[in-house]
Formats: structure tokens, sequence, C-alpha cells
């Protein structure tokens, strides 16, 4: 493949980016192969798939995959595409099945993917078809806390190392209180006139948008955010919270003790959340104990974001440079009664499911960030994330790279740093040997030191 320079795109000093990105056809293509061909991409959560042949479909990109409960507990992927002439095997959007049977010829597959019968296989076939041989294309698959990824490529390293010290911050409410937590499905499914990474850079570091562009609603809501709206030039922006980046283009932004702010039914989750709190400060120690409480607007490398707080979890899968399917699911405890989580989901749809009042305002500014740029002049131009910088460093209390406010860009040039790294990367043991210096671009090193915040 003739590959793009991506150090034209992404200018990581001054923290600029093409504007080509969000448009143009064959950055897109060297996306789906270096990105999404060898990223982890997230697929269902365990609590969607609990019984021997649960399955669920899922998309990697524009691939189309089967997910499915297997016999000995563990659970599969395979591509949804019959080996015999192509036809999509499966069309539910989840259910439970003892085999998959292909529409076109009747070829059937196992919940393993196995092709295990073949229709006039003797009479026709004369018994030559090695069966063996025509399984579904497996997926591989890795589960971090209940969370199944799938992915493409064999020499990506694990789940777990993937994540990396992301995965520090996960913990804090994925395991904080011992519970764990799950997705409550079956995800809403829309089409957005957007790029992919629109959306994945609004929600791993833009909370500069959510007092201008959430202004009207945030004060009909009142709540915690309320103080937001209209950005008030006497906000103690610099007290509020904080934002994160880490290795691989992870990243998020707290608002400390601001969870369940866009709630309106909210008692039973705030009880919740001061019942459990002290277990996590017990567990994980302080610093995880305050975030519990905060709300996060959250992207996992490359198309997974999620706010915890307002619970709302989603994958935006790329069709085309110029448009995205949008699925969203409900992130609650486990151990919360089945009340709170009912009130929780109708809360997070009502904010951020497809015809979500937050949802509508984002939008519009999704998708004309993309459109805007189709031009041939715009596309010439320039796009700038510098906000913070140098306001930023290693923390000696929190994994990565932490900026002075949440209100701040420092984990939108995590997401490009990462993304021009890898758009470049021949393989993944290239990317490895970046492992070590992958932060030196945040050159203020002694930031928190001199902050004496330590
Ligand atoms: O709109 C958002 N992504 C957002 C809303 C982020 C933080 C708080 C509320
Ligand atoms: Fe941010 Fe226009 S002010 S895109
Ligand atoms: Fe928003």
């Amino acid at each position: 493949m003739n590959r793009i320079d991506v150090t034209e795109l992404v200018d990581l000093e001054n923290a600029t980016q093409s504007k080509t990105v969000f448009w143009d056809q064959t950055i897109y293509e060297q996306e789906l192969e270096q990105i999404f061909g060898r990223c982890w991409l997230f697929l269902t959560h365990e609590s969607l798939i609990p019984k021997t042949g649960d399955f669920v479909t899922a998309k990697m990109a524009e691939d189309l995959v089967i997910v499915a409960r297997q016999k000995d507990d563990s659970v599969k992927a395979f591509i949804n595409s019959c080996t015999h002439r192509g036809n999509q095997v499966c069309h539910a959007d989840s259910g439970n099945a003892r085999s998959f049977v292909c529409n076109y010829h009747g070829w059937v597959f196992g919940t393993d993917g196995s092709l295990v019968d073949v229709p006039l296989e003797e009479r026709c076939y004369h018994n030559n078809l090695d069966k063996s041989e025509h399984g579904l294309t497996q997926v591989r698959v890795e589960i971090y806390r209940g969370f199944v990824f799938g992915c493409f490529d064999d020499d990506t390293p694990s789940l777990e190392e993937y994540l990396g010290d992301f995965a520090w911050y996960l913990d804090t409410f994925m395991v904080g209180a011992g519970g764990g937590v799950e997705l409550l499905g079956p995800p809403l499914k829309s089409i957005l006139d957007c790029n992919w990474k629109v959306p994945v850079e609004n929600f791993i570091g833009d909370a500069y948008h959510v007092g201008w562009t959430h202004a009207a609603g945030l004060n009909v809501l009142g709540g915690e955010l309320a103080g937001l709206a209209g950005n008030q030039a006497d906000m103690p922006y610099d007290d509020l919270g904080l934002q994160f980046t880490t290795r691989h283009g992870h990243g998020f932004g707290v608002i400390h003790d601001a969870g369940p702010s866009i709630h309106i039914k909210r008692a039973a989750y705030d009880k919740f959340l001061q019942d459990t709190g002290p277990t996590v400060t017990e567990n994980l120690g302080p610093e995880r104990g305050q975030l519990y409480h905060g709300h996060w607007n959250t992207s996992i490398f490359p198309n997974t974001s999620f706010l915890y707080g307002t619970n709302t979890f989603k994958t935006w899968h790329p069709i085309g440079p110029h448009q995205i399917e949008v699925w969203t699911w409900t992130l609650v405890h486990k151990d919360m009664d089945d009340d709170t989580k009912r009130t929780m989901q109708r809360e997070a749809i009502r904010s951020f499911g497809t015809a979500g009042t937050l949802e509508s305002d984002d939008g519009e500014n999704m998708m004309t960030c993309t459109h805007s740029n189709r031009g041939q002049m715009a596309r010439k131009g320039r796009m700038n994330s510098s906000m913070g910088l140098n306001y930023e460093g290693p923390h000696p209390n929190y994994p990565g790279i932490v900026g002075s406010s949440f209100i701040g860009e420092t984990s939108y040039r995590g997401f490009y740093r990462f993304w021009a790294e890898i758009m470049a990367a021949e393989s993944w043991s290239d990317i490895k040997k970046n492992d070590k210096h992958w932060d030196d671009i945040w050159a203020n090193k002694d930031f928190w030191k001199d902050r004496g915040k330590s």
C-alpha cells in the first residue's frame, strides 16, 4: 500500500491537524487497514450474552461479526460472511442459537463458527468439500472486566497491554466497588453524517463545548453542571477537574463530584455512589475514590466512547469517511436493583440516546465539522487543539499525562499523537519501540512538581 505521509497531517509541536483528515477517502482507507485492522475494537459486554448459544452481531469498522457464547463459557467471534458465496450468515441483532444457517444455499455453521452441515454434500459435492477448511473467519477475542473486544491482527499486544495505564482508570468503576458493571442493551442504532473521529475527539476531551453547545440544556437541567452554561468567567476551572491521556491514544476528562448531574431522577443513583464510594477509596486509593464521583467524558482508542456519570456507552462505526453508525448502550453497576438500572437507562437515553436532548445538540456540530471541510480550499486549512499546551505533564499520583483543567485539549493531543503514530507504523513492533518515550512530546516534565501538587 502506498501510504500517505501523516507528518503533514498532524503537527504535534504546534498541536494542529489538517482538516483533510475528516474528508479524504485515501486517509480513510489507510485508517481501515492501519487502525481498525490492528487495534482492539469493542464488540459487546459479557452480560449481554450470558448463556451458551447467546449471540449478538457487531461491527468492526465496516466488517460485520457474530459474537457468541460457547459451550465452555468462552466467547468467540467470527466474520459474518458465508464461506460459500459471501452472504451475511446472521441477520439478527441478538438471540440464542444452536447454529447459524445461511439464507442463500443453506450452509450451517456452529456457534463456534465451524461449518457443520452442507446441503447435498454427498450427492452434488461428491463428498469432496473439506468442511474443516470452510469455517467462518475467526476474530481474536479478549475480555477486560466483562467488556469484549475483537482484533484482526495477531501481532497486536494483549487487550490488557493495549489498554495499558488506561485500565488503571477504568478499574475505578469497573471493579472499584467490587460488584462490577454491565451494559444494558440492545444498543440504540442511528446514522450520523460525520467522520468517525469527530465524535471520538468530542468525547475524549471536549469539555470546552459543554458550556456553549449545551448551554440551553444545562440551564434547564440544573444540577452541578449548570454553572458551566455560558462559560462564565468567574468559574474556578482549574479546580473543577482534570484531563488525562495514556499510551495508545486513550483519554478522558473528569469533572469532579458531578457524576449523575445530567440525570433528573437520580436519588437512587446518588445513594448508590454514596454507599459504595468508601469501598472504592479503600480498594483503590484516594485518587480513584475521587474519580468515582466525577463525570467523565471518555474515548478508548479508536472508536469507543462513554460518559461515566451520564452512563451512555457508544461505539462510532465508520461507514466511509463521511458517515457513521452510532451504537448506544447504557452503563450500570451490576449491584444496583433493577428499578435503579431502568431509571438510569431512561435518563441516559433521554440525554444521550438517538434523540437525546444533548445528543442532538452535538449531532449538528459533528455533521458540519465534517461537511464544511469537503471543499478543496477548506481541506487545505488546519485545525487547532492547543488549549492547555504546557499546562500538563506527568503526575506523581496518576498514570499517563495529566492536564490541569478539564477544559483543555490534552487528551485530543494524545489521541492525534497515537493516530499519527499508528497510521505510519509498519507493525506493532515498531509501535512498541516508541513505548518508552511516547510521552516525550509533553515537554513540561515538571509541571505538577512546580505546582506543588504531589
Ligand atoms: O457533551 C459532553 N460530551 C459532556 C457533557 C461532557 C462532559 C459533561 C457533560
Ligand atoms: Fe470550535 Fe468553531 S469554535 S469549531
Ligand atoms: Fe456534547
